[in-house]
C-alpha cells in the first residue's frame, strides 16, 4: 500500500492535554535522544522526512479552556489533534509509512484520522487499526469518569461520539473515521463498565490478557489478522501501557498483568510482517514518571523504541 516503502514520515509530539499528568510531552526528545530514529536512518535504512522538528503546539492552547460534555481541555486537544491529522496526511498522502511519536493517547485521534483520510484518497481503501493497550479508549463523552480525551479517542474515531462544533472535534468527517468491523484490540485489561458495553454492542473485537495467556499470542495475532482479513491497510497504535510495568513502568495509567516485552515486540513483528502496515503510533511514556528513580523511565523508553524497531522490521533476518 506504500508507494515509497523506505521513506518514513516522523510526526513528534510532545502532547499532553488528554490527561492529566504532565511529562508525556517529553517523551518524543527522550525517544530520540535515545537514539530511535539513528537507528531507523542508519541500521533498518529508512529515508527519514519531517523528523527536524518535535511539535509542542503550545500555540493552540488555549487560555481558557473550560470541560465540554465533561471533556476536560477539548479545545486544545481538537485544535491540536486535528493539526496532527494534516501532518499525518501531507506524510501518507506522499505514499510513505508514517512514524508518530506521542504525547498521550488522544494524539491517535489525529493520526488516525490523517491515515484513514490519505489512504481512502490513494487507493479508495478502509484502513484497519490494531489498538494494543491495557484499556480500550472507546468512552464518550457521557460514559468516561475522568474526562480525560486519552480515555475516548476510539469512540470520536469510530463515530460513535459525534460533535457538530469545530472546535470540540466538529473538524472529524467521515473520511477521517474508521469502521468497529475493522478494530482489533490487544491486551485489554482494564476496561470501564460503560466501555465493555460499547464493545459487546458493536461487536468489536478485541483480545484480553485472558485471551493472550489462554490461546498464547501467536494464536492471537493469527486471529487478530485474520478479523481484520489479509490485503487490507493496517495503522498500529501502541500504548505503551499494554506492556506489564515491569517493561514500562513510566507511563501515566499503569495496570500489572500485562504484555511481556517479547510479546509486545512480537506483534509488531507479526504485524511488520503482514506487508500492510501504513502507520504506527507509540504513544504515552511519560519519562517524568520514574517509579525506580530514573532507571524505570529509561526502561521504558528502551521498551519503546525496541517495539518501533520491531514495527518497522528489525527483527527480519
Ligand atoms: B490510555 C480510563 N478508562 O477513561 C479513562 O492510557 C483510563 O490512553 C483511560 O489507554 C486510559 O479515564 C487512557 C479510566
Ligand atoms: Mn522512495
Ligand atoms: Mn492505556
Ligand atoms: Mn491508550
Amino acid at each position: 500500500f506504500l508507494a515509497h516503502p523506505e521513506d518514513l514520515g516522523i510526526v513528534a509530539v510532545g502532547f499532553s492535554g488528554g490527561q492529566g499528568k504532565p511529562g508525556v510531552d517529553a517523551a518524543p526528545t527522550a525517544l530520540i535522544e535515545s537514539g530511535l530514529l539513528d537507528q531507523l536512518r542508519d541500521e533498518l535504512g529508512y529515508n527519514l522526512h519531517g523528523h527536524d522538528a518535535v511539535h509542542n503546539y503550545t500555540d493552540l492552547v488555549p487560555a481558557q479552556d473550560p470541560p465540554h460534555r465533561g471533556m476536560k481541555n477539548p479545545r486544545a486537544v481538537s485544535a491540536v489533534t486535528r493539526k496532527i491529522a494534516d501532518q499525518v496526511y501531507a506524510q501518507a498522502r506522499e505514499g510513505r509509512l508514517v512514524l508518530t511519536l506521542g504525547g498521550d493517547h488522544s494524539v491517535a485521534i489525529g493520526t488516525i484520522a490523517g491515515s484513514a483520510k490519505a489512504i481512502r484518497e490513494r487507493l479508495g481503501r478502509e484502513i484497519a487499526v490494531i489498538w494494543v493497550d491495557a484499556h480500550a479508549d472507546i468512552n464518550t463523552p457521557e460514559t468516561s469518569g475522568s474526562g480525560n480525551i486519552h480515555g475516548m479517542p476510539v469512540s470520536f474515531l469510530t463515530g460513535l461520539a459525534r460533535e457538530e462544533k469545530e472546535e470540540f472535534f466538529g473538524w472529524l468527517k467521515d473520511e477521517h473515521r474508521i469502521s468497529v468491523k475493522k478494530l482489533v484490540y490487544i491486551g485489554l485489561r482494564d476496561v470501564d463498565a460503560g466501555e465493555k458495553r460499547i464493545l459487546r454492542e458493536n461487536g468489536i473485537k478485541a483480545f484480553s490478557m485472558f485471551d493472550i495467556d489462554k490461546h498464547g499470542i501467536g494464536r492471537v495475532m493469527e486471529m487478530a489478522l485474520a478479523h481484520i482479513g489479509s490485503d487490507t491497510p493496517i495503522h498500529l497504535s501502541f500504548d505503551v501501557d499494554a506492556l506489564d510495568p515491569m517493561w514500562a513502568p513510566s507511563t501515566g495509567t499503569p495496570v500489572r498483568g500485562g504484555l511481556t516485552l517479547r510479546e509486545g515486540d512480537y506483534i509488531c513483528e507479526v504485524v511488520h510482517q503482514t506487508g500492510s502496515l501504513i502507520a504506527v503510533d507509540l504513544v504515552e511514556v511519560n519519562p517524568r514518571l520514574a517509579p525506580e528513580n530514573d532507571i524505570g523511565a529509561h526502561e521504558t523508553v528502551r521498551a519503546g523504541c525496541s517495539l518501533v524497531r520491531c514495527a518497522l522490521g528489525e527483527s527480519l533476518l
